[in-house]
């Protein structure tokens, strides 16, 4: 019987006790400085207001942070507009998009834009950012200076009765922009619930790019209106022959809002031209491959679609016309129900092609992708492609990585052996493959992103991703235990810079993660390299 729900063997703390210096801060991704003050702590309490002073959704960040207090305590903060009488007495959280903010620390392109200072004193919390999403990700911190008690569900608990934090300053920038998760919808469907859940646990650790694998032989799992066999017969079924799933486009929509107020893009996922059986046992004339049950043993069923979890081996025919129909009327849907700049195509696997088919094939869809207006992601493999100015390549064994990096594309950073969060911890825990090496804590933490391969520099790497594929994840309590610890370490791996962090900090810091976690409900493994509270 499976060991995955919550287990840990751990005596949590009674008291959820506010902190009583800055310098104790145990925040996870570590911010660039933090600086402790002398003087009296910030008081929440019935007379305390949030004030926003910016875009709309600056407001929608502040019903965030009142919302999240009400839930677990008694304080009732009203949000208000700047600008208006301030008539009640109190002390007051600042938050304030500033353009100017933040000019003059060195940072790479682009990630000042997501930084943030944050002020704490007595009577006033000033956070200000360039951007809406600078300022979320300082509600992420501050979340985490809270007593641990503010992440409780409901309030008869009052496990926060004193809610403060002590004066300092912290100044952050995010090392690198692309800090994503991905999840594997297609090898075992997760519903849209699930997603949102995920999207949580993201914001709490500033991960701003969610990658949706949509597509792969066992599942097509979003709706595409002119061709619905994809989903009636390509999303019918799972790994393990369950029955599947899929997104209507209205579902889809949820998630991408949901993802984006919490500054967090949806980069979707249709892998082409191999892993594809999906698409092909919906619409048979698009393949040149057909599993074939002689070779594979398990998985294939009657009606073509396929349940097991052998990879490489299908494709689409890449010089028939209606591929190329095909992937028109695929690209011109997703990039119209998404907002977010990103397709990704895939392009991972492909052995039944020849190198000159499958280079053809990635400049072709690369050409689709950016005649509806988006910038195209692919895994490592179209780097041996001709790639269009802007292309991103997604590293995951390297071999191929560097063909990108010549050309001048930059590449996320997913190596097999750090980030594959599909992969055991220990030969003995459950659920996961194990291929690319067993993957503690410490593995998943300790390594450097821009030094992780010859030939790579630091701006040859727009960020770092953490993929989760799902042969072996049949639900989101199994995925959780599989990304918690180590997706929070890859969100400092792609957050914090190596001046500011270290395992050992790392790992005394996150020990104080799990009684949020429990309050949350979020499943984690509780990896022995830890003295958990
Ligand atoms: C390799 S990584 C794959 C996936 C599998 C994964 C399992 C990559 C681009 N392709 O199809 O699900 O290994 O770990």
């Amino acid at each position: 019987t499976p060991l995955l729900a919550q287990s840990a063997p751990v005596a949590a703390p009674v008291v959820s006790a506010p902190l009583t210096t800055l310098d104790a801060h145990r925040v996870v991704p570590v911010p660039t400085s933090v600086v402790a003050v002398t003087g009296a702590p910030f008081v929440f309490s019935a007379s305390t207001a949030i004030v926003a002073d910016g875009p709309a959704d600056v407001m929608q960040t502040g019903e965030f942070l009142a919302r999240m207090l009400r839930k677990s305590t008694a304080l009732r903060l009203p949000v208000r507009r700047a600008g208006r009488a301030m008539a009640a007495p109190g002390n007051v959280l600042l938050l304030r998009v500033d353009t100017s903010a933040l000019a003059n620390v060195a940072t790479a392109p682009g990630t000042r834009n997501e930084g943030y200072t944050l002020d704490i004193t007595a009577d006033t919390i000033r956070l200000v950012a360039r951007t809406s999403a600078g300022l979320f990700w300082g509600v992420a911190t501050l979340r985490q200076l809270l007593p641990w008690g503010i992440e409780a569900e409901h309030s008869a608990l009052r496990l926060a009765p004193t809610v403060s934090v002590p004066s300092g300053r912290i100044t952050d920038v995010p090392r690198f922009a692309w800090r994503g998760s991905m999840l594997d919808v297609a090898r075992h469907f997760f519903t849209v619930d699930e997603v949102m859940q995920h999207i949580d646990l993201m914001a709490l650790y500033k991960l701003n790019r969610l990658h949706l694998h949509l597509a792969d032989d066992q599942g097509w799992r979003i709706v595409i209106a002119s061709w619905p066999k994809l989903t009636q017969v390509g999303g019918s079924t799972e790994v393990g022959g369950a029955s599947g799933g899929f997104y209507t486009k209205a579902d889809y929509t949820d998630i991408v809002r949901y993802a984006a107020a919490r500054h967090i893009v949806v980069v979707p996922e249709i892998d082409m031209p191999g892993h594809t059986n999906a698409a092909i046992a919906a619409y048979p004339r698009l393949g040149c491959s057909r599993p074939t049950p002689s070779i594979f043993g398990e998985g294939t069923q009657p009606a073509g679609v396929y349940t097991g979890i052998r990879v490489g081996w299908s494709a689409l025919c890449p010089d028939k016309a209606i591929t190329w129909r095909f992937v028109n009327d695929v690209v011109r849907e997703i990039a119209a129900m998404t907002p977010g700049a990103y397709v990704h195509i895939g392009g991972d696997e492909v052995e039944v092609l020849s190198h000159k088919q499958y280079a053809r094939f990635v400049e072709r869809a690369q050409a689709i992708v950016a005649k509806y207006g988006k910038t195209m992601v692919g895994w490592e493999e179209v780097g041996k492609a001709t790639l269009r100015p802007g292309s991103i390549a997604q590293l995951w064994r390297s071999d191929t990585a560097l063909l990108a990096v010549k050309q001048g594309n930059q590449l996320i950073m997913s190596p097999g052996p750090r980030t594959y969060l599909d992969m055991k911890y220990t030969p003995t825990t459950e659920v996961g493959l194990r291929w690319a090496g067993y993957i503690e804590l410490q593995t998943a933490y300790d390594w450097d992103p821009a030094t992780y391969s010859p030939g790579l520099t630091e701006s040859s790497i727009l960020g770092v991703e953490a993929p989760l594929w799902s042969e072996t994840i049949k639900n989101l309590n199994a995925a959780q235990y599989l990304l918690m610890p180590r997706l929070p370490a890859l969100a400092e791996v792609g957050w914090s810079a190596t001046a500011q962090r270290s395992w050992e900090g790392f790992r005394t810091r996150i020990a104080a993660h799990a009684p949020r976690w429990r309050l949350l409900g979020i499943n984690y493994y509780p990896s022995p390299q830890v003295a958990w509270e």
